[in-house]
């Protein structure tokens, strides 16, 4: 960060995003569904004030642009994935949900231009989960710079520190700054939809509504450029540096012909996908007439060892 050129004055457009995908990072998941909210900063600088009695939860800005897609990942769901989001790779085909490709990417990006610059994309804990997924999906189409111009913050890290600005002689157990955890805390009730990215998006633009002004600052201080968040994974993109032709001919890894997921359970509980193959992986029945012979030899020499010693006299 220390090198990096300051975010060029405060961020006219928030857009707050959440992704649902196949699993955790570590089994390099791929998007199932994905929601924008972009608001103007003057929503949150001058909230509108509701007749009666303070709601719990503060009412959403009044002109939002949305943006909520599902998308066919290509690969299993895990099942707790499954479970918690409610889509499954079966599910989403046979709603004929279209893969992560070119045309989506497009469509976020002149969702993007419609809004006032410099805009500011916002995800709770983004640096780690949706930035650099985001990133890696359109890294394998080719079109790593689609979002170019864009920044980013993550705010679970600036919750965490207006909450602790907020209160820093607070102490006791450590406190979860998780979407859920922090709108139970702020609001006294549970979000409503977790887990859908619309629900968690709305649950996110809720707790910015907190301290919105502080926010704000925070943001203008601390976004940074998305081009720099770097791909959760890498596949190999295809041959061609042409953006719509390498997405036509995506790459196999990315775009079988059909959807062969096993994962076919309808609704919350799929059944659980066998581990794919790895192509990169030495052929395995290969090993196996060796082995099977080694352990044949073992088995003949302990029984005439066996032998030899039942044998009476020796
Ligand atoms: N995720 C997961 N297992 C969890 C929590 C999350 O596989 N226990 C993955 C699947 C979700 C994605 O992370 O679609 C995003 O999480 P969230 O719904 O909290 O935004
Ligand atoms: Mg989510």
């Amino acid at each position: 960060m220390g090198s990096q050129a300051p975010p060029p004055g405060p961020m006219q457009t928030l857009i707050f995003l959440d992704l649902e995908a196949t699993g955790l990072p570590f089994s390099q998941p791929k998007v199932t569904e994905l929601c924008l909210v972009a608001i103007h900063r003057c929503a949150l600088e001058s909230p509108a004030t509701p007749q009666g009695p303070p709601p719990p939860v503060p009412p959403l800005p009044r002109v939002v642009d949305k943006l909520s897609l599902c998308v066919a990942p290509g690969k299993a769901c895990s099942p707790a994935a499954s479970d918690i989001t409610g889509l499954s790779t079966a599910v989403l085909a046979a709603h004929g949900r279209q893969r992560f490709d070119a045309d989506l990417a497009s469509l976020l990006r002149a969702f993007l231009q419609r809004q006032p610059q410099p805009w500011c994309l916002v995800a709770h804990n983004g640096d780690r989960y949706d930035f650099p997924l985001l990133q890696a999906e359109l890294a394998a189409l080719g079109l790593a710079s689609a979002l170019d111009g864009a920044f980013c913050v993550d705010s679970m890290v600036a919750l965490k520190a207006l909450e602790r600005a907020g209160s820093p002689s607070e102490h006791g157990p450590r406190k979860s700054y998780s979407l859920g955890s922090i709108y139970t805390r702020l609001y006294g009730q549970a979000p409503p939809d977790s887990h859908t990215a619309e629900g968690d998006v709305l649950a996110l633009l809720s707790i910015c509504q907190w301290r919105p002004r502080a926010l704000l600052q925070w943001m203008d201080a601390h976004a940074r450029p998305f081009s720099t968040i770097k791909p959760m994974y890498v596949v190999k993109a295809s041959v061609g540096t042409n953006p719509r032709s390498s997405a036509a001919t995506a790459p196999a890894a990315l775009a079988p012909a059909r959807d062969t997921s096993p994962n076919v359970g309808v609704g919350r509980r799929p059944k659980a996908a066998p581990p794919v193959k790895d192509p990169r992986a030495p052929p395995r029945e290969g090993l196996l007439a060796p082995l099977g012979l080694l352990a044949f030899l073992t088995l003949a020499i302990a029984t005439l060892y066996g032998l030899s010693l039942a044998t009476p006299g020796q």
